[in-house]
Parts: structure tokens; sequence; C-alpha cells
């Protein structure tokens, strides 16, 4: 029939590297002739997860221990359980891309020299620390309240913006923050990321996240990109965002071109 087909609406969190993946996604699938829509830096988890649900979009860039940490609160879910709970909500994890971005806590290598601190233990000896955390790590079930009592920490954290941690950090307006493993300005300041020594953190493995109602071209394009973002490339990414100040538009279509995926 002569009826045009709707557009797969692309969504993406706040965050610079989740605009960079949901743009990855809708300018392959579009340069393979499938229409998108964008809708870019829809909030935190819980609400991009419901605009999902709702049918607001129909795929976006999500990580498998934030679903298990902050959507279902249960870090002890292995894949097949998470993907039942995904099945229940109308949606599926596709995709590895081949990356994992894990929350960690950082402090200043000075800091950590000074106090001799290498691990998340050794932050329960030292109860005068500020720390200073992302709003959604401080609430979520992988986040801080679940550091706080596995690891019995005695400070009490703020909420700071994420884009504003690291320099709060180098000034010494912080002690402790959280940074993102895959951060692209990470190397450009001297921080330590402690060791999660009790293994509390899961593994947060990228990949994108669909309604099952997503067209099967769009399902099969996306399947393409299973493991073309190893852990460095990221990085690299997510650096001309944050330090070279280049577009996330401008930055997917160069990768995926450099990649061969689109012509
Ligand atoms: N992460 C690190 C967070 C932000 C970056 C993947 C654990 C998340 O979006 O869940």
């Amino acid at each position: 029939s002569a009826v045009a087909k709707p557009p797969v609406v692309v969504g993406s969190k706040t965050f610079s590297e989740s605009h960079i993946l949901a743009e990855v996604a809708a300018q392959y699938l579009a340069a393979n002739g499938v229409p998108v829509e964008r809708k870019i830096g829809l909030g935190g988890t819980l609400i991009t997860y419901e605009a999902l649900v709702q049918g607001e979009l129909d795929v976006y860039p999500e990580y498998t221990g934030t679903l298990t940490g902050a959507v279902f609160d249960d870090l002890s879910m292995d894949t097949a359980r998470l993907g039942e709970a995904l099945d229940g909500d109308g949606l599926e994890f596709l995709v590895p891309l081949g990356f994992n971005n894990s929350y960690a806590l950082a402090i200043t290598e000075a800091l950590a020299t000074r106090l001799s601190i290498a691990s998340i233990s050794d932050l329960a000896a030292q109860p005068d620390l500020d720390i200073g955390l992302s709003l959604e790590f401080l609430n979520r079930g992988d986040g801080w309240p679940e550091l706080q009592r596995r690891y019995a920490l005695p400070q009490q954290a703020k909420g700071i913006e994420h884009a504003l941690a690291y320099r709060a950090l180098e000034a010494g307006q912080l002690d402790v923050a959280d940074a993102y493993t895959t951060d692209g300005n990470l190397d450009l300041y001297s921080l330590r990321l402690l060791d999660d020594d009790l293994g509390v953190f899961p593994a947060y493995d990228a990949g994108y996240l669909s309604r099952k109602d997503l067209p099967n071209r769009a399902r099969e394009l996306l399947a393409e990109l299973e493991g073309v973002i190893d852990e460095t490339t990221m990085r690299a990414l997510n650096r001309r965002v944050a330090t070279d100040g280049l577009s996330p538009e401008v930055v997917a279509f160069d990768f995926l071109a450099e990649k061969a995926l689109v012509l």
C-alpha cells in the first residue's frame, strides 16, 4: 500500500555517551532506508525506560547493570531473568555493543596517596571525606545506598551534576565523586578509580533496549552493530565530545564512516 511507515523513534538519556550511541543507531537506520525520529536527552534512566514502555520511543541505548540495578532493583538477576523481566514489559535488549561502562568512585591521586586509599573499603576509615555524586547514582539500587550498606560507609553524600564532578575534585571542592569508566575526559585529570573490592557494581554492558514491536528490518540492522564498539573506542568517541567539543552527531557520523558502516 501507499501508507508511509511510521518512523522508528530513537531516544537517549541525558549524558553524551547516550546521545552518541543514539546517533549511531539513528544514522545507521536512516542510511539503510529506515525513517527515524529522534528524542534525545529525555531524562534519567527511569523516565527514559518508562517512555519506551509507553511507546513514546522504540529504542534507546541502555546498560545491563542499569536494568538490573536501577530498573528492577535486583542485582542478583542473571541474563535469563533479565530477559524475562524485560519481556514482561514488552521489551528486549538487543546486541551487546562491545563495552562495559561502569560506575566507579574517583579520588585525586594526591589525596589517595596522602590517605593511602586504594579501594572503596578504605573509605570506611575516613568519615570526614566530602562525597559528591551524580543525582541518579545517589538513589539507585546499584548506587550509593547499596555501596553505603555493603561497605558500611559513614559519610553523607550530596548530589552534584556529573559534568562538573571531575573539575570539583581537582579544585578540592570535593574529595570523592562517581566516575563513568568510559568518560572521555577522565584522562585529563589525575584521578584514582577505587577498587570495588566487594564487587558491588554489576557489569554494565552497553546495547540497545527496544520495544518488541520494533519493525524487523530495524532489529536486523541494529543486530549488525554487535561488538562494533570496544571500551577504548567508546572512550575515544566520548573524548571527541567532552574535550574536542564536537557534536554527538558528527562523532557518530565519523565513527560509522570509519567503520565503513555508512558510505
Ligand atoms: N552507567 C555509567 C550509567 C551512566 C554511565 C552506565 C552506569 C547509566 O546510565 O546507567
